[in-house]
């Protein structure tokens, strides 16, 4: 027979980058006393990851319970950010339903409709959450509008499509059921929440079905198992059967067991059906696997997300300067790291090259994979990083590439040009709206390859006002060539230090990446060129010195402030045949082979091939 656990309602919160899912959960953490009026809490507080805080920006999902009025709320609050959409589809399997956030002005973007559509898949039930109802700019009835076209769009039903609604300022901690009548607090989100997302349910007298939704590690405890419990009671110190995703079933103990507690977690004797646990005491538990009833398991559907479609290759530093910033340099150490990473991260996939100290690491975009890179200099690696590349497969006997929904926003000034980069890049418009404020929204379909390095352009081109988003939409066959960056590099010919002399005489043809006194080696990238191709340059000669004075030989010059790349920036810079030096404390762009000769003759080749 099935039943209901009345007392718990499970719930993740979706949306697209920034609309206000962390602050909305902030705000319920306070709402219900977790925190005290006179303690000193971050705002955001489950932004906890030092690069979440700098970035301003969720990249993983996390639980918190709110208790609300007799009732135990697990909220799983969800990147943004389409990169991280792996995080998103695995929260899904822990809960009930989800509260859909869209911004009451900016409306539903590429991400909410990913977000929706897996939501939609999943058979969740929807509630949506009208954010920001403060701005100034709010356009909440056309906003609905949007919502209910993208609902349509993504193919909801009629059951689906009834979804209630509900208002906020996540920023005040305030809701209504009307935009213009917010209550003091949350209290109609909460009690639309309790009503309308279903109870967990169950089936009594079911064996213990406990599926790993998420992994984290303790100092103290090592691994632990994050679960959703959908079937009977777990115990701590009891002896459970772990199903494996290989199929086997191996005998284990539950350690320790503990169930959250707003931010904390506490130790519990047991847990029942629909709640979300950590697990200690099985050292190798990944996530799919199933923790089950010892004399009659039965494993739950391993979790399935979506595929990587994008890599970059990542290897020990090989450039002239490695081993000086760093303490990991190794391909063992970098190999285990990279193992490791896998563990926890279901979107990545790591794959062997031909070479024994690099890697193809596959993700969902580049801020993903460069979060990665930046995660592992901090630990004191150094590496080599290659050009992103888009993963390709075979659909019925044909090569298909990714394609992206891309959605911009900007001022119709810069409609004309912006239509012409897309156009190069082979994006077909789907859609544009001019909101009668200056700003105009394009939506089209491009080629994920023709978004690599675009956003540096696309800033340049709209003088820093154009605001993009793209996710992942479909495969599509192979749209041929495409074109890239449109400029060289300036490459340096020698090793050395820069001297400022040199420099002087190469802003001219460019933008430097150096300034005075930096190490640089021969194949090192030190500008852009303003033309097409390459120039090997050299940026560590001094001038001579003289004896005579000449009049008017000395006048003073200045040297443009050279432009600092971080490492998402380097990434997007590269070309097919650089990569990127990455240190603890340096970004440095260089060829892949850096020897002038090697060089000219791989261009030669490049060419050959090309006019075949
Ligand atoms: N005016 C206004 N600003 C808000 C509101 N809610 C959130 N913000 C602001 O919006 C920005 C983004 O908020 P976050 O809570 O980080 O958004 P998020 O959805 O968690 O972002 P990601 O996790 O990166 O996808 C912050 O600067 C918030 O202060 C609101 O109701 N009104
Ligand atoms: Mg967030």
């Amino acid at each position: 027979m099935s039943a209901l656990r009345t007392d718990i309602r499970n719930v993740a919160i979706v949306a697209h980058v920034d609309h206000g899912k962390t602050t909305l959960v902030d705000a319920m953490l306070w709402q219900s006393g977790a925190f005290r009026a006179n303690q000193d809490v971050n705002d955001r507080v489950m932004d906890s990851m030092d690069l979440e805080r700098e970035k301003g920006i969720t990249i993983l999902a996390k639980n918190t319970a709110v208790p609300y009025d007799g009732v135990k709320l697990n909220i799983i609050d969800t990147p943004g950010h389409a990169d991280f959409g792996g995080e998103v589809e695995r929260a899904f399997t822990m809960v009930d339903g989800v509260l859909l956030l869209v911004d009451s002005s900016e409306g539903p973007l590429p991400q909410t409709r990913f977000v929706l559509r897996k939501a939609l898949e999943a058979k969740l039930p929807v509630i949506l959450v009208v954010n920001k109802v403060d701005r100034p700019d709010a356009r909440i009835a056309e906003v609905l509008d949007e919502v209910y076209e993208l609902f349509l769009d993504i193919g909801a039903d009629e059951s689906q499509i009834e979804f209630p609604i509900v208002y906020t300022n996540a920023k005040t901690g305030q809701a209504g059921l009307e935009p213009d009548a917010l209550a003091e607090n949350l209290k109609p989100l909460m009690d639309l929440l309790v009503e309308h997302i279903p109870a967990p349910s169950y089936e009594e007298g079911h064996p213990l079905q406990a599926h790993v939704t998420n992994l984290d590690a303790s100092p103290y405890l090592g691994r632990l198992a994050l679960c959703r419990v959908h079937n009977g009671t777990i115990r701590k110190g009891q002896q459970i059967a772990w199903c494996r995703t290989d199929g086997s079933v191996t005998r284990a103990t539950v350690s320790e067991l503990y169930i959250t507690e707003a931010l904390d977690r506490v130790e519990t004797a047991e847990a029942g059906p629909g709640e979300i646990i950590a697990v200690a005491g099985i050292p190798d538990v990944t996530i799919g696997e199933t923790l089950a009833d010892l004399e009659d398991p039965r494993p739950l559907p391993v979790i399935t997300i979506d595929e990587p479609s994008l890599s970059v290759t990542i290897g020990i530093n090989t450039s002239p300067l490695a081993g000086q910033d760093g303490k990991k340099l190794t391909a063992r150490q970098v190999q285990d790291r990279l193992q490791a990473e896998l563990i926890g991260n279901v979107s990545l996939r790591v794959k062997d090259t031909e070479r024994p100290d690099a890697w193809e690491v596959q993700g969902r975009g580049e801020l993903q994979l460069a979060i990665l890179v930046e995660i592992m200099r901090r630990e004191g690696f150094e590496l080599t990083v290659g050009q992103p590349q888009v993963l390709t497969r075979e659909i019925d006997g044909k090569v298909h590439e990714p394609v992206e929904r891309l959605a911009i926003d900007v001022p119709d000034d810069y409609v004309g040009v912006v239509t012409q980069l897309l156009a190069l890049r082979k994006g077909q418009l789907e859609q544009m709206v001019n909101h009668g404020t200056g700003w105009v929204r394009m939506e089209y379909l491009v080629p994920a390859r023709g978004l690599i390095g675009f956003r540096t352009e696309f800033l340049t081109e709209t003088r820093g006002t154009g605001i993009l988003h793209h996710v992942f939409d479909r495969w599509s066959p192979w749209f041929g060539e495409l074109r890239t960056r449109p400029t060289g590099a300036l490459v340096a010919d020698r090793r050395g230090v820069t001297a400022t002399f040199a420099l002087m005489n190469l802003q001219e043809r460019g933008t430097l990446f150096v300034g005075p006194q930096e190490d640089v080696y021969e194949g090192m990238i030190v500008g852009e060129n303003a033309r097409a191709d390459d120039l090997d340059v050299n940026a560590v000669r001094e001038k001579h010195l003289t004896n005579i004075r000449s009049a008017g030989a000395d006048v003073l010059v200045r040297l443009v402030p050279h432009r600092i790349l971080s490492l998402d920036q380097a990434m997007e810079f590269l070309r097919e045949d650089e990569c990127v030096e990455v240190t603890p404390h340096n970004v440095r762009l260089r060829k892949v082979a850096l020897d002038k000769n090697a060089r000219v003759k791989l261009g030669r080749k490049a060419r050959a091939s090309n006019t075949d």
